[in-house]
């Protein structure tokens, strides 16, 4: 049998036009790859068969671009996406390429480089809702400090509380219906990032005017980069209904950024991820913000791009069997059995509950005495990876 991986509209793969569009430098090389136009990238896209295409403002529109550039981009693009029937699902804005925001942009010590931020972001808010996005990422890619005698981070975090509540009031204003998802990374470019990890930027989200219009997008390599375990985050965002949007890409641990295909370096923790957002029925993008090696061309930009969609597929797959093999699945059963002898202590508390549980005499060798078998469990699931289940 021939499986069929070919992406579709439905699994909503999406790119930025910074990832497909990367040329391929880094701080000791320049670029080894031609920059393609944002039209250019949109028809790679859809030759590979993604769903859509983000972008950053000035992935699209250059930061000096006179307004009929502006207008001759914007229709350039808007026809290749009618063309190709991709979509522009997110947005986003730059705020970290430019000087001007060498020490940040919300949290800068300046009051007009921030506030030029938050000018900057509103002009990119427009731009993205002129292309159809309905998620708007901030991922603060200055927002923190190489030496913490340079800025209070309190108030740091205070001037990120006043920059999103000034921009949730503009969309409500505008009447936009856009949401918000914050992306955390720990470092890099900066030593040390405010809101470093998923979790922080979930607690800060309670913080705001308006958290119902605020989630995170999560990405594989900044936590990996934290030494965290992506699903664990994740699986909190997805909790308390946050996951607007998701990066997925690939990291080794402990090294520099790496924004690997998807599944490159860790296929054990892709899966454990796949099965996480299949299992939550997770319905927002599947954004690949990674770029293809260095030593590649642009066939082999497409390689790297329907490297990522296809892992992520057989992944899925691999989930299914694995939701559905009789051997996990008794085992897993064993493991979350039911304890009828616990009926009666435990739930929502009552004085009653409180009472049994706490006369209840728990045989405490006896529990532990027992294997959980989950040694089994694991080379089972390797087995499944494996392919020889
Ligand atoms: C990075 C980030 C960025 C953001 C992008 C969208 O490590 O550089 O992941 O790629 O995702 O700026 O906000
Ligand atoms: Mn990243
Ligand atoms: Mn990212």
């Amino acid at each position: 049998m021939v499986k069929n991986y070919e992406p579709k509209p439905e699994h909503k793969f999406t790119f930025g036009l910074w990832t497909v569009g990367n040329t391929g430098s880094d701080p000791f090389g320049t670029d080894v790859r031609e920059r393609k136009s944002p039209q250019d990238l949109v028809y790679l896209l859809a030759d590979v068969g993604a769903y859509g295409v983000n972008f950053h403002d000035n992935d699209l529109i250059p930061i000096d671009a006179t307004s009929s550039e502006a207008k001759k981009i914007k229709a350039d693009f808007k026809k290749a996406l009618a063309d190709t029937g991709l979509v522009a699902p997110m947005a986003t804005t730059n705020l970290f390429y430019d000087p001007i925001f060498k020490d940040g942009a919300y949290t800068s010590n300046s009051a007009k480089v921030r506030n030029y931020a938050i000018q900057k972001t509103m002009k990119a808010i427009d731009l993205g809702v002129e292309m159809g996005a309905e998620i708007f990422v901030f991922w603060g890619g200055r927002e923190g400090t190489e030496t913490d005698a340079a800025k209070d981070p309190v108030t740091s975090i205070r001037r990120t509380r006043e920059a999103m509540n000034f921009l949730c009031e503009y969309v409500l204003d505008q009447g936009y219906d856009l949401k918000f998802a914050l992306e955390a990374k720990p470092n890099e470019p900066r030593g040390d990032m405010y809101n470093a990890t998923t979790g922080h930027m979930l607690a800060f989200i309670e913080t705001l005017d308006h958290p119902e219009m605020v989630g995170v997008n999560p990405e594989v390599a900044h936590e990996h980069m934290a030494g965290l375990n992506f699903s664990h985050g994740v699986a909190q965002a997805i909790d308390v209904g946050k996951l607007f949007h998701i990066d997925l890409n690939d990291q080794a641990f402990g090294r520099y950024d790496q924004d690997f295909r998807f599944g490159a370096v860790n296929l054990k923790r892709a899966f454990f991820l796949v099965k996480l957002l299949e299992d939550y029925e997770y319905q927002g993008s599947k954004h690949f913000d990674a770029h293809a090696y260095r030593t590649e061309d642009y066939e082999g930009v497409k390689d790297f791009a329907r490297g990522c969609m296809r892992t992520y597929l057989i992944l899925k797959e691999k989930a299914t069997q694995f939701n559905t093999d009789m051997e996990i699945q008794a085992l897993l059963k064993e493991i979350n059995r039911d304890d009828k002898a616990m009926g009666d202590v435990s739930g929502k508390y009552t004085p009653e509950k409180m009472k049994s549980l706490k006369d209840f005499s728990f045989d405490r060798k006896a529990i532990s005495a027992k294997g959980l078998k989950y040694e089994k469990l694991d080379q089972l699931t390797n087995e499944i990876l494996l392919g020889v289940r």
